[in-house]
C-alpha cells in the first residue's frame, strides 16, 4: 500500500455503512451511464405534489447553458423538511440550538412539531407583510433558530431567501438588498458571538438608508439590547405569537428558485448564485445521507454559519429533509475556551461532526488536553470543508478527535455546486490525508490543460478541475445576469463547468484539490475576491492604487496581503496601515481585513497596464527566487523595491 493510504476505520462499523467500495463503484457507474434512471430513482426520496415525468434536461453547449432537473414536478421544500416527518417523528428533535453563552442562555431542543408551528407562524407573518411567491427576502440573522424558521418560512410560501452573513458590513448588506430588489429584511437586535455582540439592527438601519423606502424590516429581539425603532420595523417574535400556526405550503415548480446566495468571484462584485427547488433538495438530502453515513437517531453537527452555503445544505436543508437531528451553534470554537466544540459534542452525543480546516488548525494549536477532557465516543464520522486540509491537521483530527475510529470525509464543493462534489465515503474509501479523492454520484470530473483546455487523460496528472456534465444540485444562473453565469463558469473551457480550482489526479485516480487558480483568496474557508478588497482600498481617499493577493497563513490557510500605492503627498506610516485595514473591515466585514499592507511606490505592470499578479503573489509568498519572466514589465525596477520592502510574515 502506498504510504499515503490510510484506513483509520478500525473501530468504524463499515458493515452498517450505506455504501461499501463495490457499491460505490456500481452506483457511480450507474449514475453517469444513465443519469435519467439513477436520478429518477433518487428523486423519489422527496414527496412531490405532482410527480415528475422528466428527469434531466441540461445543456452545457456554448451560448445555450440551460439546466433543468425534474422540471415538470412540483413540491414544497418546507413540506419535505417538516410536514412529512410529523406523523412518524413529530416529537423527535429537529434542531438542537446551542447558544453562544451557556451562562445566559440554555440550549433548546426543537421538535419537528414545534418546528412546524414556528415556521407556519413566521410564514404567516411574511404573508401579512405582503411577501408573495417569487419575492426576495434578505435574512441577516445570528445563528438562532429563527434563522432556520425564516429560511423554511420563505420556502413554505415560495419566497426566495438571500442570507447575508451576520459578519458583513452595512455596505455589503445594502448591496445585497439592492442586488435582488428585496421586499423585506429579517434581522435581530444583536448577534452574540464569542461573548461579544454585533449590532445587527443598527447595521441594517445603516444599510436600509441606501435602499428603497418600501423595504420592510422584521426584527427578532435576540438579546433585548437597545436599538432604534423606525416606521418600517416590525417585532418578529410578537407577530409570530399572534399569527396562525397553520400555513399551507405553496406548490412550487422544481425549477422555481429556492434561494440566492452571494459569493465572491475573481472579478467584479459578488455574484448572486441561484439554486432551485427540486434538484437542489434531492442533492442536499442524498449527499447528507451518503457522505456522512447518516442513520436514524444520529445527532449531526455542522459548525458552519447559515450565511454560507455549507449552512444551507448541511445544517438546514439536507439534514431536515432526511428527518435528522441537526445542531445549530451560535458561538465560536474558542469561547469560552478551546474545549467548546468537544464539550458540546459530549453533551449532545454528536455522531457526525463537520467543520473547517481553519478551526481544526486553531484547536490543534490549543493542545490535545482540551479534546481529551471530553467523551467523544459517540462520534462516528468526521468531516472537513472549505479549503484543502493539510496532512498534519488531518492526522490530528483523525487521531486526537476521532480516536483513529472515525473516517474523515474531506468534502470538496462550492456555493455553486449546492452539495458535495468530490469526497471519500465512510467505509467505502481508503482515506488519504489531504485528498478529496473521488466524485460523488453523477459528478464527472475532468482535468484540463489550463492554457489549451485539452482534456488530460490518465493518472498522475495535474491541471484545472472542470465538470463534464450537470448534476442536480448545480446552480442555475447568476441572479439577474445569465450572461455572467455563462461567461464565469463556461466561458474559459467550452462545454465544461469550470470550478476555478486546480487539481491533481494521482496514480490511483484520486483527486487532490490544489487551490484556486483565479483571483479568489480562501481566508479561513471563506471566499474573498481580490477585486472586492482592492475596490474597498481604492475607495479610501489616501489610496491611489491597490493590488491584493493571498499568502500562506498557518491558521487561516491564506491571509490577505495588500500592496498599496498612496496618493501623491501622503506619508506612509503604521497608523495609516491600521487605518486602511480598519477601513476595509468596515467596508466589507472582518473577514476581508488585510493582514499585511505593504507600501508600493509602483506596481509591476505590463506595458498594456495589466498588473502582474503572479509576481505579487510570489513576493507575498516569500518565493521571489522564482519570479519568472519579468521582461514584459513596463518598469522592472519596481520589483526590486517590492522585494526589498516586503512584509515580515511572522
Ligand atoms: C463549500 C464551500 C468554495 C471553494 C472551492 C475550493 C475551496 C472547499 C474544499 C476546498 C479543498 C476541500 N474548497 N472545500 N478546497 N478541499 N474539501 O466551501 O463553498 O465558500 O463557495 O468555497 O473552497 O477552492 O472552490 P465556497
Amino acid at each position: 500500500m502506498p504510504k499515503d493510504h490510510h484506513t483509520p476505520s478500525s473501530g468504524f462499523d463499515a458493515s452498517t455503512a450505506h455504501v461499501d467500495a463495490d457499491g460505490y463503484a456500481r452506483m457511480y457507474q450507474a449514475s453517469v451511464q444513465d443519469p435519467d434512471a439513477f436520478w429518477g430513482e433518487q428523486g423519489k426520496r422527496l414527496d412531490w405534489m405532482t410527480p415528475y415525468t422528466k428527469v434531466k434536461n441540461t445543456s452545457f453547449a456554448p451560448g445555450n447553458i440551460d439546466i433543468r432537473w425534474f422540471e415538470d414536478g412540483t413540491l414544497n421544500v418546507a413540506a419535505n423538511c417538516i410536514d412529512r416527518h410529523l406523523e412518524t417523528r413529530g416529537d423527535q428533535t429537529a434542531i438542537i440550538w446551542e447558544p453562544d453563552d451557556l451562562g445566559t442562555d440554555a440550549p433548546q431542543h426543537i421538535t419537528y412539531r414545534q418546528l412546524h408551528d414556528k415556521v407556519c407562524r413566521m410564514a404567516n407573518v411574511l404573508l401579512d407583510l405582503g411577501v408573495e411567491k417569487g419575492d426576495r427576502v434578505v435574512i441577516y440573522l445570528p445563528m438562532i433558530p429563527e434563522a432556520a424558521y425564516a429560511m423554511l418560512a420563505c420556502a413554505r410560501i415560495g419566497a426566495i431567501h438571500s442570507i447575508v452573513f451576520a459578519g458583513f458590513s452595512p455596505d455589503a448588506l445594502a448591496a445585497r438588498i439592492q442586488g435582488c430588489d428585496a421586499k423585506l429584511v429579517i434581522t435581530a437586535d444583536e448577534a452574540p458571538r464569542g461573548g461579544r455582540k454585533t449590532p445587527l439592527k443598527s447595521n441594517a438601519d445603516q444599510a436600509l438608508l441606501h435602499c428603497k423606502d418600501d423595504v420592510s424590516c422584521l426584527v427578532v429581539k435576540r438579546t433585548g439590547g437597545q436599538t432604534t425603532w423606525t416606521a418600517r420595523d416590525r417585532d418578529c417574535l410578537a407577530l409570530m405569537e399572534e399569527a396562525s400556526d397553520e400555513c399551507p405550503p405553496e406548490e412550487m415548480g422544481a425549477e422555481d428558485p429556492l434561494f440566492i446566495l452571494y459569493t465572491s468571484g475573481s472579478t467584479g462584485q459578488p455574484k448572486g448564485v441561484v439554486h432551485t427547488t427540486g434538484g437542489y433538495l434531492v442533492y442536499a438530502s442524498l449527499t447528507h445521507e451518503i457522505v456522512f453515513d447518516y442513520h436514524e437517531g444520529d445527532v449531526f453537527w455542522c459548525t458552519a454559519d447559515v450565511g454560507w452555503v455549507t449552512g444551507h445544505s448541511y445544517i438546514v436543508y439536507g439534514p431536515l429533509a432526511n428527518g435528522a437531528t441537526t445542531v445549530m451553534f451560535e458561538g465560536v470554537p474558542t469561547y469560552p475556551d478551546a474545549g467548546r466544540f468537544w464539550e458540546t459534542c459530549e453533551r449532545h452525543g454528536v455522531t457526525q461532526f463537520y467543520t473547517a480546516p481553519t478551526a481544526i488548525r486553531a484547536l490543534m494549536g490549543a493542545g490535545d488536553d482540551w479534546v481529551k477532557k471530553y467523551d467523544l465516543s459517540a462520534l462516528r464520522v468526521l468531516g472537513s470543508v472549505g479549503e484543502p486540509i493539510n496532512p498534519e491537521a488531518w492526522n490530528w483530527y483523525n487521531e486526537v478527535v476521532g480516536g483513529g475510529r472515525c473516517p474523515i470525509v474531506d468534502t470538496f464543493w462550492q456555493t455553486e455546486t449546492g452539495g458535495h462534489m468530490l469526497t471519500p465515503l465512510p467505509g467505502a474509501t481508503k482515506l488519504k490525508p489531504g485528498a478529496a479523492q473521488q466524485p460523488f454520484f453523477g459528478v464527472q470530473p475532468v482535468v484540463l490543460e489550463p492554457t489549451s483546455g485539452k482534456v488530460i487523460e490518465g493518472n498522475d496528472v495535474e491541471g484545472v478541475l472542470c465538470i463534464a456534465d450537470s448534476w442536480p444540485g448545480q446552480m442555475r444562473t447568476v441572479w439577474g445576469d445569465h450572461a455572467r453565469f455563462e461567461k464565469t463558469y463556461f466561458g474559459d473551457y467550452a462545454g465544461y463547468y469550470f470550478s476555478g480550482d486546480g487539481c491533481r489526479r494521482d496514480a490511483d485516480g484520486d483527486y487532490w484539490i490544489t487551490g484556486r487558480v483565479d483571483d479568489v483568496i480562501n481566508v479561513s474557508g471563506h471566499r474573498m475576491g481580490t477585486a472586492e478588497v482592492e475596490s474597498a482600498l481604492v475607495a479610501h481617499e489616501k489610496v491611489a492604487e491597490a493590488a491584493v493577493v493571498g499568502y500562506p497563513h498557518d491558521v487561516k490557510g491564506q491571509g490577505i496581503y495588500a500592496y498599496v500605492t498612496l496618493m501623491d503627498g501622503q506619508e506612509p506610516s503604521d497608523a495609516l496601515r491600521k487605518e486602511l485595514s480598519d477601513w476595509v473591515r468596515a467596508e466589507i466585514g472582518p473577514i476581508a481585513k488585510p493582514d499585511l499592507v505593504q507600501w508600493a511606490p509602483g506596481l509591476p505592470k505590463t506595458r498594456s497596464g495589466k498588473i502582474m499578479r503572479r509576481i505579487l503573489r510570489k513576493i507575498a509568498e516569500d518565493d521571489f527566487g522564482a519570479l519568472g519572466d519579468t521582461s514584459t514589465l513596463a518598469d522592472p525596477s519596481v520589483v526590486d523595491d517590492l522585494i526589498a520592502n516586503r512584509m515580515n510574515r511572522t
